[in-house]
């Protein structure tokens, strides 16, 4: 079966906790898109590469501190410069699969229980950006996570924020808000194997029904 060259791809995001597989899970959807004839492009944020990159890069890693607005406009900001890229890229036919995206822009900063940045209020900046077809959530609990070999170095890789962070996500699930209606929540705590044959049911159907026109054009 060949692939309309006129259609649009899929915009497919992954989100999750640390350590919850997001990368490999990626790579694992690449992988069964391209088997499937589909063209794949892959994204990640924070996109390290840019200049606004380098300045989370540098916050991530605590070479310096930045107001909790500041680094959260930041990471928003890093989204809106690719954000005609991947427009770009879902109109010529790519399907894109991103690690991290807005989910991940507005659930870490609401996180800090900073009681001035109110998660409405981080969701503000990101309006307007490309919607997903599909958000898939690894969702990971925190102990299982540390079993996995603990956290790495950086800012929010501790155990209090993962927790936080893993209820506001799951909040975010639950509620009435149009980012509600596109996440399917996984159990990240299976096997490699077994996630990825979780995930790729909905990423087969989700690329299947864009190819066939079934999905709306992009939403913002
Ligand atoms: P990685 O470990 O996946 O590189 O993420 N984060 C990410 C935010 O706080 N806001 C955002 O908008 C995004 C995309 C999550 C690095 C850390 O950055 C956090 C973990």
């Amino acid at each position: 079966e060949t692939i309309d060259a006129k259609g649009r791809g899929a915009f497919i995001v992954v989100e999750g906790l640390d350590r919850s597989g997001k990368t490999t899970q990626t790579k694992k959807i690449e992988e069964a898109l391209v088997g499937g004839g589909y063209k794949v492009k892959l994204r990640r944020f924070p996109d390290r590469t840019t200049v606004i990159g380098e300045m989370i890069n540098n916050y991530l890693q605590s070479k310096s501190d930045l107001e909790d607005h500041v680094i959260h406009l930041l990471f928003s900001a890093n989204r809106w410069e690719l954000a005609k890229q991947i427009e770009k890229d879902i109109a010529d036919g790519y399907t894109v699969i991103c690690d991290r995206y807005y989910y991940s822009g507005v659930v870490y900063s609401a996180a800090k229980s900073n009681p001035e940045l109110s998660l409405p209020w981080a969701r503000e900046p990101e309006v307007g950006l490309p919607r997903p077809d599909l958000v898939i959530f690894l969702d990971l609990e925190p102990e299982v996570a540390e079993e996995r070999g603990g956290y790495g170095d950086e800012k929010y890789e501790k155990r209090e924020m993962q927790e936080k962070v893993r209820k506001l996500f799951h909040a975010l699930n639950d509620s009435e808000e149009e980012e509600a209606e596109d996440m399917v929540i996984y159990d990240a705590g299976k096997s490699v194997e077994e996630v990825t044959k979780d995930v790729l049911q909905s990423v087969s159907s989700v690329s299947l029904a864009v190819k066939q026109r079934l999905h709306p054009e992009l939403r913002k």
